[in-house]
């Protein structure tokens, strides 16, 4: 659970203060205000905040961080920050809308909105919220929680753009990209820009990334943004854009070597697919090679199935990755066409082959249940993930419906969302994709869960799926305040939270 989630549904807040204005003799004006909301745990950095805190100091603004996740107290803490401060701005990092996680199904919303309360009734600035699980309900969250802006995709220059309005005391905000606000018809709200090219500060110093790393077991950093694949369930193109767009390789490095000062050794890539596009992925490698990158830090990637082959596992083996998590989805031929994925079961036979053949380990995510999942094609991708064995692979199942998704257009084709008898979810009343809603073939029965672990069949190499029974046992494969990783991470275990848990089974080398 996260803490700001402890006060949720009391209602009262303890901040009912009517503040003296002369408490503000002597404070700091005129200053950007970021603060990081998310609590869950292990603790991740919320690197999204930190370009767009350096981005808007290297543009000449005051900037100040409060990371409520380092905090033991952070009812104080927000409280004895605001008062010192009149900030122009405050900006909110809200990366994780829910858990995405079946059957755990937990909405952060609720929390965000009290945290917001609680910020008015300490600061008169107004109120900015950004992320990447916001960008997806961006306008929807701005009007659930009463914040004064939001800002929807890439958060660097619209920060920037729209602090210079507030300190100007100008409100031309259709010129501000991506921005949601109010006026007197209501929410309003621009295109993102997705610029092309991103150029980043490489700093990386703007939160206190050895605390994560000594909390959260490695620090992220970002290559590029966007994605032009059409996956049936996918939100990032909604939040990052539908065209991948590229930091330049030595930029990337730089940050790289900056983390690596700081002594943050094991890194996760930021980007939805590593991989795609290939070709930056390569030329990134072998800006780290030639910069010997791969003798100081070990990292992990999220990548698609295709491309990849020897040259690019080779280089990314000598540029340090470590372990490599595929999104594999399914080995079942009709699955993979409905996800609309372009890689086939062949496809995950080589890239567990090469991953072994180059040393990285190798994960395998599957998505189970998805429209069209029967028990046979279930069993067909079990089976062919047994057979060609990788280190682990996770039998997620359920899939969180996102609105604007191919999803919901292929789940209206089978008729009306409110009488289909796929979704799952803890709310009830019509269908309201906002809160955390999910899918399971129904031809999967009455216990999908079950069935999975049936096929499974105890193989330790797969993280089974959640079972729906209050009194389950809880999964170790839900980062959602997962205190098997926060012990581990704080006995010293450090990398990608499956290679953790993989070894806390079978050891380092199993
Ligand atoms: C890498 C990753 C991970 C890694 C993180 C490794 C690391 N060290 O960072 C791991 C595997 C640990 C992970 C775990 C989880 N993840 Co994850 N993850 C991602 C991924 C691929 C990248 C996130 C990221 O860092 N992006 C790079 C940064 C720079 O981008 P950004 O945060 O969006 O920031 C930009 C803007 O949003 C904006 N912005 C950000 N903050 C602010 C603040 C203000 C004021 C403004 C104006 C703008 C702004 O500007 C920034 C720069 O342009 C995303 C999908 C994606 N493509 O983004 C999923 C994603 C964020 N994860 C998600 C989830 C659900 C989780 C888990 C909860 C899963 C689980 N149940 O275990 C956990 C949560 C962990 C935690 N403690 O928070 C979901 C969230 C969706 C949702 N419904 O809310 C995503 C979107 C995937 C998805 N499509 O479902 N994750």
């Amino acid at each position: 659970m996260s803490a700001l989630q402890e006060g949720a549904g009391t209602g009262a807040c303890p901040y009912t203060l009517d503040l003296p204005r002369d408490l503000y003799a002597g404070t700091m004006l005129a200053m950007l205000t970021l603060i990081n909301t998310n609590r869950m745990v292990p603790a991740i950095g919320p690197i999204g905040l930190e370009y767009v805190g350096e981005s808007a100091a290297r543009a000449g603004i005051e900037v100040d961080v409060l990371d409520l996740a380092l905090s033991e107290d952070p009812e104080k803490a927000l409280r004895e920050h605001l008062l010192q401060r009149s900030s122009t701005l405050i900006g909110l990092t809200f990366r994780n809308v829910d858990d995405c996680f079946w059957p755990s199904a937990q909405w952060f919303v609720p929390e965000l909105a009290e945290l917001v309360q609680r910020i008015r009734r300490l600061s008169e600035a107004p109120i900015v919220l950004g992320g990447v699980g916001f960008s997806v309900f961006a306008e929807q969250i701005v009007d659930y929680v009463g914040a004064d802006f939001g800002i929807r995709g890439d958060g660097e220059q619209a920060t920037i753009s729209l602090y210079r309005q507030l300190e100007q005391n100008r409100q031309e905000f259709e010129a501000v990209p991506g921005l949601i606000w109010r006026d007197e018809k209501g929410i309003r709200s621009n295109q993102p820009s997705w610029p092309a090219e991103i150029v980043l500060p490489a700093k990386r110093t703007m939160v206190d990334n050895r605390a994560y790393f000594a909390r959260g077991g490695q620090c992220g950093f970002e290559t590029k943004r966007g994605c032009n694949r059409q996956c049936l369930y996918c939100a990032d193109p909604l939040a990052k854009g539908p065209v991948p767009r590229s930091r330049k390789s030595a930029e990337i490095a730089d940050e790289i070597e900056s983390l690596a000062g700081q002594g943050i050794d094991v890194l996760h890539a930021c980007d939805a697919e590593f991989n795609v596009p290939r070709s930056h992925a390569l030329a990134l490698c072998e800006e780290m090679i030639r910069r010997h990158i791969g003798e100081k830090v070990r990292w992990y990637a999220y990548l698609a199935v295709t491309p990849f082959d020897a040259e690019l596992a080779a280089a990314m083996r000598k540029a340090g990755c470590v372990g490599i998590n595929f999104t594999g989805d399914s080995a079942s031929e009709a699955m993979l066409s409905t996800y609309r994925q372009p890689h086939r079961a062949a496809d995950l036979a080589t890239a567990v082959r090469l991953c072994r053949e180059h040393g990285m380990k190798v994960m395998i995510d599957l998505l189970l249940g998805g429209p069209g999942e029967t028990p046979e094609t279930a069993a067909e991708t079990i089976n062919f993930i047994k057979q060609i064995s990788p280190d682990c692979a996770g039998a997620s199942l359920g899939i969180r419906v996102y609105p604007g998704t191919g999803m919901v257009d292929a789940l209206k084709r089978e008729g009306p969302l409110n009488r289909n008898p796929g979704f799952r979810r803890k709310y009830t009343g019509p269908i309201d994709l906002f809160m955390p809603t999910f899918y399971i073939s129904p031809a999967l029965g009455p216990e999908p869960a079950r069935l999975i672990k049936d096929l499974i069949a105890g193989d330790k190499r797969f993280f089974e799926p959640m079972a729906e029974h209050p009194d389950a046992a809880v999964t170790d494969h839900n980062y959602n305040d997962n205190t098997e990783l926060v012990e581990a991470i704080r006995q010293g275990a450090r990398g990608a939270y499956w290679d953790i848990l993989r070894q806390l089974r079978h050891g380092p080398g199993g």
